[in-house]
């Protein structure tokens, strides 16, 4: 035993109450939050801003006392760290410079690439400093398929119909530009590490628009070397796998990556989460609605997770971010039910 509950949940040792925090923990629902994302412009200058992130990234563990801390920034910084143009359009969502063609993917500068983004190693730093020693720090870092849905796309899309298309037709510029996410993934990766982060989450948010050929080659393969390549550097590093949407294919997905925990959308049946217990522990996997609606609602499906999961290695989570609208009471509740 550790002294820091996730982490002994990572080393499959079960823990009652199960350690509990939240994807998207800071964000819009925090009246707090609001407020310093109003004094710094833009969502992109609050993520590069290692005061403001580092501050922002606190607020959820001093209301709440959750048992991780996610350090404060976007899976999409990646690409700006790359040298393309990123925006976040109030109300509409990212915008990235598109992917048209095979020249538009750059090769990979280290150098250029640490240097753009090293505000969030600053954050982690700081982040090292304040936190006590129970609450470790959660780096992150979105999957190739899922960052490079958005730079072909150009931002969020309603069908990921170019992705697809790449994908299916276009094998040498699309294998190139995932080669050039992994290269990207693990320098990042590797660099939040030795500032301090002691686990890792690999979000692969659309994951679940992929048919299984192409799961298995741009998801299971880049993540398996993303995992092999950083636990080579840092063997005791833990890394969560957030593949949503996989339906079906979370089976080969937790067993072929050699991630150490997987985490669950809120669609995965707790009879198929509790046989993935066997192989790793799992996260998850209460539907954000839940917790926006609060009540007999909340209370119940809470029960069932928990009912479900936790006599196995299970880290309580949503099955996604939290919503912008949750009152900040509900999610008070649903940590005491946990707890209790
Ligand atoms: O103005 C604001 O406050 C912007 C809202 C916001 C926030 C709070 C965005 C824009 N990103 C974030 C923070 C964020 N994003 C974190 C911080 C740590 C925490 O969890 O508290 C993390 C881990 C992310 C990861 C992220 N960004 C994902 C993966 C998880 C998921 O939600 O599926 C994705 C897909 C993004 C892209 C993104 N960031 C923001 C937007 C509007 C979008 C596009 C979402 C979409 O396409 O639907």
């Amino acid at each position: 035993m550790s002294n820091v509950p996730i982490l002994d949940t990572l080393n499959k040792t079960i823990k009652s109450p199960p350690p509990i925090w939240f994807m998207r923990q800071a964000g819009r629902y925090l009246p707090e939050y609001k407020e310093i994302r109003k004094l710094t412009g833009g969502f992109i200058e609050l993520c590069l801003n290692p005061q403001m992130a580092c501050e922002v990234t606190m607020q959820p563990i001093k209301r709440f006392n959750l048992n991780a801390a996610i350090v404060f920034s976007d899976i999409l910084l990646v690409t700006l760290a790359l040298g393309y143009k990123l925006k976040f359009i109030e109300g509409q969502g990212p915008v990235i410079s598109p992917i048209e063609t095979e020249k538009d993917i750059t090769s990979f500068n280290e150098d250029k690439f640490h240097t753009r983004i090293k505000n969030v190693y600053e954050t982690i730093n700081r982040l090292k400093e304040i936190l006590p020693k129970e609450i470790p720090v959660i780096g992150f870092a979105g999957s190739p398929w899922t960052v490079a849905a958005y730079m072909l796309e150009g931002g969020s899309s309603r069908d990921y119909t170019k992705i697809k298309i790449w994908a299916f037709t276009r094998t040498k510029s699309f294998q190139l530009l995932i080669d050039l996410l992994i290269d990207a993934t693990i320098a990042y990766l590797d660099k939040q590490i030795s500032a301090g982060v002691q686990i890792i989450q690999l979000f692969d948010s659309w994951a679940g628009i992929a048919p299984e050929s192409i799961f298995r080659k741009a998801i299971i393969e880049p993540t398996k070397k993303i995992v092999k390549q950083i636990k080579s550097l840092h063997p005791s590093i833990k890394i969560i796998g957030f593949a949503r949407g996989a339906g079906a294919m979370i089976r080969d997905y937790a067993s072929y990556t050699g991630i150490d925990a997987v985490g669950l959308d809120s669609t995965i049946p707790l009879s198929i989460a509790s046989e993935l217990q066997n192989i790793i522990p799992v996260q998850g996997n209460l539907d954000p609605i839940a917790l926006l609606v609060g009540g007999s609602a909340l209370k119940t499906e809470t029960n069932r997770i928990m009912q479900s999961l936790s006599s196995g290695p299970f880290i309580f989570n949503l099955g996604h971010g939290i919503l912008p609208n949750t009152p900040v009471n509900n999610v008070i509740e649903l940590i005491k039910q946990v707890r209790s």
